[in-house]
């Protein structure tokens, strides 16, 4: 999964018009580097980010939506305000990528009808402040496992199929460096129990790579490689990522491995 920001810090500063070109050339980009989900934000969610208000996102992420569509790539939208996610659906994206896991209200109302992906990511708090004062957990892993579970049940009870359902650990969303990486350690662990969903991971350029290696975000491209192997090897489906065409060699050779593994005579 390439990640797709529309926010005004993203591109040249250049009107709405440039800015569609912009993002459809990226998105080209990304395809030609091997993406195969193209994942769409117009909010910034880093740790302290200000929210954009509705009309704004709107603005930024639909037309983006409409363009890239002649891409025929699944399109992902990642937003938790439900306005946007019916509006993306409505427009032709076939997945909804929501930080809060659809808890804003009227999110499972938003998502209901179709049969577009959902992706529910764990967020302890709320970005203006996750980071803010020192994120505790019980036991992170069995933490997650269990709002996963809560998840999964609202959303099966608001009617929706478990098969539109992928889950994410949410790497730096309200986490220590040692809540982060003990969630890549323990990935398949998050899952509830008896249970066998897509899990998407999204570790690209964050602070928990910084953490490990000492480097800035421009400069942790191999880190985030290495932490994207790290969580293919337990069970990843999907890596959210901003540096793709690394990021698929080196998925390419795990699989490789992988197939090579299953092989008992040589
Ligand atoms: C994530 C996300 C993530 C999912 C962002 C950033 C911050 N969606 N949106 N998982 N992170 N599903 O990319 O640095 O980890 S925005």
């Amino acid at each position: 999964m390439g990640i797709l920001n529309v926010t005004p810090d993203s591109f040249s500063d250049g009107g709405r018009f440039l800015a569609r070109d912009d993002a459809l050339r990226r998105a080209e980009d990304m395809l030609a580097d091997g993406a195969e989900i193209i994942d769409i934000g117009g909010e910034s969610t880093r740790p302290g980010a200000v929210p954009v208000p509705l009309d704004e996102e709107l603005a930024r992420v639909i037309p983006i939506v409409e363009a890239l569509r002649q891409l025929n790539v699944p399109l992902s939208v990642d937003t938790y305000k439900p306005a946007v996610m019916r509006a993306a659906l409505a427009a032709g994206a076939d997945m909804i990528n929501d930080i809060w896991g659809f808890r804003q209200p009227g999110a499972l109302d938003a998502v209901r009808e179709g049969n577009g992906g959902l992706c529910v990511m764990h967020m302890l708090g709320e970005p203006q402040t996750m980071q803010a004062v020192e994120p505790v957990y019980g036991d992170v892993v069995a933490d997650v496992r269990a709002f996963f579970g809560e998840r999964v049940a609202a959303l099966m009870n608001a009617g929706i199929a478990r098969e539109r359902l992928c889950l994410d650990p949410g790497y730096g969303f309200g986490k220590t460096e040692a809540h982060n990486f003990a969630l890549l350690a323990h990935l398949a662990d998050t899952m509830p129990a008896g249970t066998n969903f897509p899990l998407l991971v999204g570790m690209s350029r964050k602070s928990m790579l910084g953490a490990a290696t000492g480097r800035k975000k421009a400069e942790r491209v191999a880190a985030g490689v290495a932490a994207a192997v790290c969580a293919a090897e337990r069970g990843a489906a999907i890596v959210r990522v901003h540096d793709v065409a690394p990021t698929v060699d080196a998925m390419k050779v795990w699989k490789a491995t992988k197939d090579a593994a299953r092989v008992r005579h040589h």
